[in-house]
């Protein structure tokens, strides 16, 4: 097969092509727009010759989970059953005029959110329709088998059932566990495993966030900063909330070659149950600092209406994607529609 080896990052880098053949170790050199000479053996496609791109909605994803198809197993146990299908060959416009080559579990970065309550059987059928090996890694508890790292599934319609009970109680990461494991997580195989606890969580208005970047010139260092994937999205499309009303968010860090993330929540302070595997919180602060594949579960409700920044308080995460708006609406008026948020 003859790889097409061409520009990805729209017009803001220079590909010198070193290779045209399929040997995918081989280095390719660049020049980035800044001038500075990289050397990589990332995988790089070329637009034109991509059939398919990716769209994604941060605003769906946020509060998007899915259940499984469910269904009691003869001694009563719930069953959820989930299709899970990778893919490593399709385009994202990740940033006006950024084309980034994303590896996707069933079609998005982050994959679906996967949920089930503790004790539940999970049962997850992995398809791989990428070209390259890969498995699904969940964090929890599960047999060594179901581990996904020493069972790779091939390529071009490999496919391997993942089946374990849901546990323990928390927010956990999956991903891909095939060599070289950077690669394929910061290309976006990756997403969120909810384990419920038996007796519910008080209501409240939930939502993912995973943290993630985008090592768009395969330089080992990321370029973008991300809550779920596109930079600045949730500043220019505040999430709406309510006064007085529960938010419960499942944060994930994602973020590859940097060894810290934050999370810094304005004009509040939040309960943090770390991993979420205890229902009684061990933080009450408005920052949390957390290292790859770390996670917890976040809880506020705010008293006063109007427009409150989160964002990664290590600056240049912030500067560079890593921030959303809270857009809090008051609860006790009819409408919100003349308040005055401020600028
Ligand atoms: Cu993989």
């Amino acid at each position: 097969m003859i790889l097409s080896l061409s520009i990805l990052i729209g017009l803001s880098v220079v590909v010198f092509f070193t290779t045209f053949s399929d040997a995918q170790s081989e280095s390719k050199t660049f020049v980035t727009h800044s001038g500075a000479m990289v050397t990589t053996t990332g995988e790089i496609l070329d637009p034109l010759y991509t059939v398919s791109t990716v769209e994604f909605d941060p605003m769906e994803y946020l509060r998007d989970f899915n259940y499984g198809r469910v269904s009691q197993l003869s001694d009563g146990t719930t069953l959820r059953e989930f299709t899970i299908i990778a893919e490593d060959d399709k385009i994202m416009e990740v940033s006006p005029g950024i084309f980034y080559n994303v590896w996707t579990f069933n079609g998005t970065v982050p994959g679906p959110t996967i949920r089930a309550t503790e004790g539940d059987i999970v049962r997850v059928k992995f398809i791989n329709n990428g070209e390259k090996e890969h498995t699904m890694h969940f964090h929890g508890i599960h047999p060594a088998g179901m581990d996904g790292v020493f069972e790779p599934v091939g390529g071009n319609g490999g496919q391997f059932v993942y089946e374990f009970e849901a546990g323990p109680v928390g927010v956990h990461p999956y991903h891909c566990h095939v060599m070289p494991l950077e690669e394929h997580i910061v290309h976006g195989l990756y997403g969120v495993f909810i384990v419920d606890p038996k007796e519910e969580r008080p209501p409240a208005d939930e939502m993912v966030m995973v943290l993630n970047g985008l090592d768009t010139d395969f330089d080992t260092e990321n370029n973008f900063y991300a809550a779920n994937t596109v930079p600045f999205y949730y500043q220019h499309h505040p999430i709406q909330i309510n006064t007085d009303e529960l938010i419960r968010i499942y944060v994930v860090n994602m973020v590859e070659f940097d060894p810290i993330n934050n999370f810094h929540l304005h004009g509040n302070l939040y309960k943090y149950y770390p991993t979420g595997t205890d229902l009684v919180p061990s933080f009450y602060t408005d920052m949390i600092t957390l290292s790859q594949t770390e996670r917890g579960i976040m809880e506020f409700e705010y008293e006063f209406p109007g427009k409150y920044l989160f964002h990664a308080h290590k600056v240049e995460f912030s500067e560079k994607g890593w921030t959303g708006i809270f857009l809090v609406n008051d609860s006790n008026k009819k409408s919100n529609q003349d308040l005055d948020y401020g600028s």
